[in-house]
């Protein structure tokens, strides 16, 4: 018998009835519209959706789900309980600030007497920092540049001679409720210590870094400021 050359096409016809055919063990799995009773009457990457099969569902994310709902894969978790979820809203602070319990601080660089830094957080829609708590205080002095021997704060004396301070007027003259004064401090040794500065990480001694000295308004300048802007 003399065998006929077959096409191409016819080959491939026959190929492809050979693969859909498949074992006859295994029962044929149904395409698109195929009646189905479960995802594994289907072919593969089609989901049994009302008794049919079907593409599967896509959500926003790219994602997919056989049906929406309660029966939704663990790409959709259920909400985390507040206290444990991480804080991933946007910071309220611009890139050149730095952000502490909803409050913003921005760093002036010096030289600046005191009325120079108020005017300078002003420009940038700041107050000059009122610090309330040692933990903003710490957020504060990491803030500083490292070459800083001291920085204006927003604590100034009640009045020439007294021995009271409070935060600038800025804030409306209000009593401090946390203080952080180095050792003999506030001393007002030069009689128009009116004025306040946090010692830096360059402070002459370290033991004042951090804290807090009575100093001249106008001299000398000192090395930066910090500004703090309010939610
Ligand atoms: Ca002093």
């Amino acid at each position: 018998m003399t065998m006929t050359p077959r096409s191409t096409f016819e080959l491939l016809g026959v190929l492809l009835l050979a693969w859909g055919c498949g074992d006859p063990s295994h029962p044929r799995r149904g395409a698109v519209d195929a009646p189905c009773e479960s995802d594994a009457s289907c072919v593969s990457g089609l989901v049994c959706r009302d008794g049919v099969c079907a593409t599967p569902l896509v959500f926003p994310d790219g994602g997919q789900s056989d049906l929406p709902g309660p029966s939704r894969p663990d790409r959709y978790p259920a909400p985390q309980d507040e206290a444990s979820a991480p804080d991933t809203s946007p910071s309220p602070c611009k890139l050149s600030e730095t952000h502490h319990e909803g409050h913003c601080y921005l760093t002036l660089p010096g030289p600046l007497t005191y009325g120079d830094a108020v005017q300078g957080c002003v420009a940038h829609g700041m107050k000059i920092v009122a610090i309330e708590s040692a933990q903003e205080n710490e957020h504060v002095f990491e803030a500083l540049p490292p070459g800083a021997q001291s920085a204006w704060i927003g604590l100034i004396r009640a009045s020439v001679g007294s021995t009271t301070f409070f935060w600038d007027i800025a804030y409306g003259g209000v009593a401090p409720t946390y203080l952080n004064w180095a050792a003999g401090q506030p001393d007002n040794a030069t009689g128009n210590e009116n004025c306040v500065v946090m010692g830096g990480l360059s402070a002459r001694r370290p033991a004042d870094q951090a804290k807090w000295t009575d100093v001249s308004c106008v001299s000398p300048a000192r090395d930066a400021a910090v500004c703090e802007r309010l939610p």
